[in-house]
């Protein structure tokens, strides 16, 4: 067998993209639930037009989502039927604490999770939660400025110190930042950040960066505190960048992408800023106020796992005229002429994924989890809502291929695999029902109509066999 018997095998979601509920159990505003669908969504994530409450002219898919909030228990015994023995979930900071400062919790909204929690474990999953996948209460942005303060850090601790008391003994997985490296592609969306005009942006998110990262490592220490067999994982979205040709120049414009990511990594698992990272930022005039506690804390609390997303690599150019030609959302490529690519364009390269990981593990030596990867795709239901998703198939397919390879070929130590939004879901950079991922369709268009009713695809059954066999039949 070429996976170890205690391979987690699953799927992933996150609370903005599946909950809805916005306004249920006490739960308070947050920065997700006021990104819109349509054509001011980039400007916001970006944190350049501020958009801090409803405005009736758009509409708002973290609203309604797939309203997991109220079909938790459907939803997980789906997951449940196809074998999952791990569920990666993200919690809403606001339901915890609506205003994220006040000293008490809101009872209600950690009642819901320790519902989703115990459904889990009821079916045999284990929970592997995200503490924070983009999302920050509303009050600390208007009050704070949201993570350019460092009076976040100890918010985020009061949040966390909330999870590991209540969920002690019964989860033992966390991720404490999604994504990080996403708070400088989508600042607003990943970190709550807003900007004035006139204000140098780079400090701003390099300063944020600082107290993510010391918020982590804080929280790495607390979690072992309270539980010693506590797991913890940072999170990247990952892929390398290829050089557009052999040109050293390219290489070089490749290597400068890869460390915008690895700047956020090596600190979380190498404990403190690398060479390259204090001289880009000496050089970019750039001051993060780091104190001698913020250094011994990273480098005491380094992370268990690196967690990390892949959906594609990328291509790297040092001509200026060609990176004009860039496209991808929120990580801009050039494109491979190699690869074939999504609807969405978000090029298709399975062996990429054993590349970055080799890549990863060469680097860190600490196990991997895949903790995202997939297709999104329009799916086109028949009148029953079934799916025949054999693009969906494929994709996954030749991705665990890639990453058995890693682990039988090339010895990575990988420990587990959820596949992203395992039941359809709002996509988080365009805020579209149509960009489908799961195993599940759920019966909703890009503006919320529709029955919401959950009917299992072709891909289901599939992937059910995929975790039965422990990934020798794909
Ligand atoms: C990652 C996020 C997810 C998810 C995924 C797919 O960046 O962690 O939240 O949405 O990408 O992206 P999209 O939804 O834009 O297709």
């Amino acid at each position: 067998m070429t996976l170890p018997k205690n391979f987690l095998w699953g799927g992933a979601t996150a609370a903005n993209q599946v909950e809805g509920g916005y306004n249920l159990g006490g739960r308070g505003l947050a920065n997700v639930d006021l990104i819109p669908y349509g054509p001011t969504r980039f400007d916001v994530m970006a944190g350049t037009k501020k958009m801090l409450q409803f405005e009736k002219d758009y509409y708002y898919p973290a609203k309604k989502g797939i309203d997991m909030y109220q079909h938790y228990e459907e939803d997980i015994a789906l997951f449940a039927e196809m074998g999952f023995t791990v569920y990666r979930f993200s919690i809403s900071w606001s339901r915890i604490f609506p205003q994220g400062d006040e000293p008490v919790p809101n009872e209600e909204g950690i009642r819901f999770y320790e519902k989703m929690v115990d459904e889990c474990i009821r079916h045999g999953i284990k929970p592997l939660i995200t503490i924070s996948h983009f999302d920050c209460p509303i009050h600390l942005i208007q009050k704070y400025g949201s993570w350019r303060n460092r009076e976040m850090i100890g918010f985020y601790l009061n949040l966390c110190k909330v999870l590991f008391t209540r969920f002690k003994g019964k989860v033992h997985h966390w991720i404490t930042f999604n994504e990080i490296n996403m708070l400088l592609h989508a600042p607003f969306m990943a970190a709550g950040l807003l900007f004035e005009e006139e204000e140098n942006q780079e400090q701003v998110k390099y300063e944020a960066a600082h107290y993510e990262l010391v918020a982590s490592a804080a929280a790495t220490k607390l979690a072992k505190e309270i539980d010693p067999e506590n797991v913890i994982g940072c999170m990247l979205a990952a892929g390398d960048n290829y050089p557009n040709t052999p040109n050293p120049e390219d290489v070089w414009a490749a290597k400068m992408v890869d460390r915008e990511s690895f700047f956020f990594t090596d600190v979380q698992i190498r404990g403190s800023y690398p060479a390259y990272a204090v001289k880009m930022l000496e050089r970019q005039d750039i001051h993060i106020p780091i104190t001698d506690q913020d250094r011994v804390l990273l480098q005491e609390n380094t992370v268990d796992f690196l967690g990390f997303s892949y959906y594609s690599s990328s291509v790297a150019s040092a001509d200026e005229k060609l990176n004009e030609l860039r496209e991808g959302n929120l990580f801009p490529t050039l494109k491979n002429d190699y690869l074939k690519a999504s609807e969405w364009g978000w090029q298709i390269d399975p062996k990429g994924l054993r590349i970055t990981m080799n890549t990863l593990y060469d680097r860190y030596q600490i196990p991997l989890f895949i903790v995202e990867n997939g297709l999104g795709a329009v799916d086109i239901p028949d009148e029953s809502g079934y799916v025949e998703d054999d693009y969906r198939i494929d994709y996954l397919a030749q991705h665990i291929q890639a990453f058995k390879d890693a682990v039988s070929l090339d010895g990575v130590d990988l420990l587990g695999y959820t596949t992203w939004g395992c039941i359809d879901l709002v996509s988080a950079s365009s805020g579209e029902m149509k960009k489908r991922y799961g195993f599940i369709y759920v019966d909703l268009d890009d503006q919320g109509n529709g029955s919401g009713k959950r009917t299992r695809k072709k891909s289901f059954s599939w992937y059910k066999q995929v975790i039965a066999s422990n990934g020798e039949s794909l």
